[in-house]
């Protein structure tokens, strides 16, 4: 009997700092159930880390750690592909051919890519404005189908689909066109003092996130100063587009809980928002705390870690190169003899 061919997924974090909550809920927590159905590679995006100043001691560590937390939140290196990005050099190979099909119109147009000009005006580099580009890269090597990111990558993804779709129409077909894949809640997490903007591992201020190593009364402590909204309906625990603090509380409290909004909804009503941030507390102190002691465990095997992510990088590399081969033949650069 023919085997049966599973759907590959790809994803990615930047070791760019602390990983927030947001992260884990938009992103690294929906990747472990996908593990049976597809065939999924899940990798620690160091070189758009670069994008952005990095203390090079830091990033080394930050990037370690990455690993041993993918692990620990329950990705399986014996049945995903567990690597480092610069481990497998056909990302940035790859990333040189899609910039000359890639318009500068467009990269111009990220949000991202807009947000982060601001942020560091003073190192608006070349790979801030490439960022989705290399993106791209990272998706097609591996024939991604299925992407699943936060809210805050959907333009990327799409924009990925149109390098895909358009290299396709001009060297005929070569890319799988890749979708994203989001979650019914937790996708968009919210800063904790600015319920507008997201939750931002590079948030300079350490109130407005959680930290996945924040300790219990670090949690307890931040979650209690997360604001709340000044309307008439104080105190009411209610999810609605005029509380947009205590609707991100919410979102956080149900998809840690697994309770649905309305049933929140009602375990809080009468109670004040006191009741209410001890209760989110709870809830995210009981996802994070084993989380914790496992990427700790690990961290101490460097054995182990090295060992998984040699194996990542070797069966990485080995898909990749088969697209990057197909690429180059398709664009006439003529093969190497080995
Ligand atoms: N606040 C968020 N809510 C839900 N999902 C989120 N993601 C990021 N922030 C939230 C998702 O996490 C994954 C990894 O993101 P990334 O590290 O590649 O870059 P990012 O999206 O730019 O995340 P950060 O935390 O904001 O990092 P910095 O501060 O370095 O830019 C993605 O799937 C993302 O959607």
């Amino acid at each position: 009997m023919a085997e049966e061919v599973k759907k590959r997924v790809f994803s990615g974090v930047q070791p760019t700092g602390k990983v927030t909550l947001g992260n884990y809920l938009g992103a690294i927590r929906n990747w472990t159930p996908l593990q049976e159905a597809y065939d999924c590679l899940f990798c620690v995006v160091d070189l758009h880390s670069l994008t952005v100043a990095q203390v090079p001691a830091e990033l080394r560590k930050n990037t370690l750690d990455l690993v041993a937390l993918y692990i620990a939140c329950g990705i399986d290196p014996s049945k995903s592909i567990l690597f480092i990005q610069s481990h497998v050099s056909a990302h940035a190979e790859l990333a040189w051919i899609l910039d000359t099909v890639a318009y500068v119109g467009e990269l111009n147009r990220m949000t991202q890519f807009k947000d982060k000009s601001r942020k560091h005006a003073d190192n608006i580099n070349m790979g801030l404005m490439n960022y989705p580009v290399l993106m791209a890269s990272d998706i097609l090597l591996y024939q991604a189908e299925y992407i699943p990111v936060g809210k805050d990558q959907v333009q990327h993804v799409e924009l990925t689909r149109d390098i895909a779709l358009r290299f396709n129409a001009r060297y005929s077909d070569t890319f799988a066109i890749p979708e994203c894949l989001l979650s019914k809640s937790g996708s968009s997490i919210k800063s904790l003092q600015d319920p507008t903007a997201k939750m931002s591992k590079s948030d300079v201020n350490d109130n407005a996130i959680i930290s996945l190593t924040d300790d219990p009364d670090t949690i307890r402590r931040k979650l209690r100063r997360a604001v709340t909204d000044s309307d008439t309906d104080v105190n009411c625990v209610r999810m609605s587009a005029d509380k947009p603090g205590v609707s991100n509380l919410l979102n956080i409290y149900t998809t840690c809980s697994g309770l649905s909004v309305a049933e929140a909804e009602r375990q809080f009503e009468g109670k004040g928002y006191g009741v209410f941030k001890d209760a989110v507390a709870d809830a995210v102190i009981s996802v994070l705390q084993p989380i914790q002691s496992e990427q700790k465990r690990l961290l101490a095997d460097k054995g182990y870690l090295e060992a998984v992510l040699k194996q990542g990088a070797d069966k990485a590399s080995r898909i990749a190169q088969k697209t990057l081969s197909k690429v180059y033949r398709k664009v006439g650069l003529i093969p190497k003899i080995n």
